[in-house]
């Protein structure tokens, strides 16, 4: 009835996180009125971080594909919930949209072109990352790209992920690669065939970084003080 409606907004905001990632597809499923309760609870400022449920919420929202939700991300969040800086210029809103679409392979592809425009146009002729440019590249763009794979991926994906799991695990390779699906037993997972490019996948599958010229690329990542602050 429309009292148990109209508590719903306040309902939503009082719920614990996991509370509230259960009720998303709940209020997806209820039409309108849980829609309405969904788009109130995304940031109207654009100064505060991210949360993961509200990228969760703008997921939920952009999957429904409905004419209102459509309309409403499109006139008020146009290029997504992340702020897309660069400090190169660079322009994201072509990864939001993979992202957005979950279009997770076609994504990773991106984010190497990404990086290696990031790295410079030596990188860019190589088409990889040598382990030296990595840190030439700018903190706030890394943050950028590993924002928009966390926030679209229900928190699976990204480098951040990726070195959290690194460093619990005693910085093992070995232990990293097993855990994260990139290599089984002896044998590393073949590109592109046998990776998982949807939210099935382990924690930190994604994005990839080619391990066929060593480590230290991954390393230099992982060591960036991007992740510091
Ligand atoms: N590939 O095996 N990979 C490629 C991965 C390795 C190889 C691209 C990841 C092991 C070759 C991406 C893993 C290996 C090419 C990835 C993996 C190997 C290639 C496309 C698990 C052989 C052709 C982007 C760690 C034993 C390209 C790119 C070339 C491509 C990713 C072989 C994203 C995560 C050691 C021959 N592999 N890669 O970088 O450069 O080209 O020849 O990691």
């Amino acid at each position: 009835n429309s009292n148990q409606v109209d508590a719903l907004p306040s309902q939503f905001a009082r719920a614990s996180e996991k509370q509230q990632k259960q009720m998303i597809p709940e209020l997806i499923e209820l039409g309108e009125s849980g829609w309405d309760v969904l788009m109130e609870f995304l940031p109207t400022d654009r100064g505060s971080a991210v949360t993961l449920v509200q990228g969760m919420v703008y997921q939920a929202l952009y999957a429904a594909k409905t004419p209102k939700t459509q309309e409403f991300l499109i006139s008020n969040f146009p290029t997504g919930l992340v702020p897309l800086v660069s400090d190169r210029g660079l322009d994201y809103s072509d990864l939001q949209q993979l992202l957005a679409e979950q279009d997770f392979q076609q994504a990773d592809r991106l984010t190497l072109q990404k990086l290696c425009q990031l790295a410079g146009s030596e990188a860019i002729q190589r088409k990889w990352l040598y382990f030296t440019e990595i840190d030439n590249i700018p903190a706030s763009d890394l943050q950028t790209i590993n924002s928009l794979w966390f926030l679209h991926s229900q928190g699976k994906f990204g480098f951040s992920v990726q070195r959290e799991l690194w460093l619990g695990g005693g910085k093992n390779w070995e232990k990293l690669w097993s855990k994260i699906g990139w290599k089984q037993g002896n044998n590393w997972t073949r590109y592109p065939q046998e990776f998982i490019w949807d939210l099935s996948a382990p924690t930190g599958h994604l994005p990839l970084s080619n391990q066929l010229r060593g480590v230290r690329v991954i390393a230099a990542l992982f060591s960036h003080p991007a992740w510091s602050k």
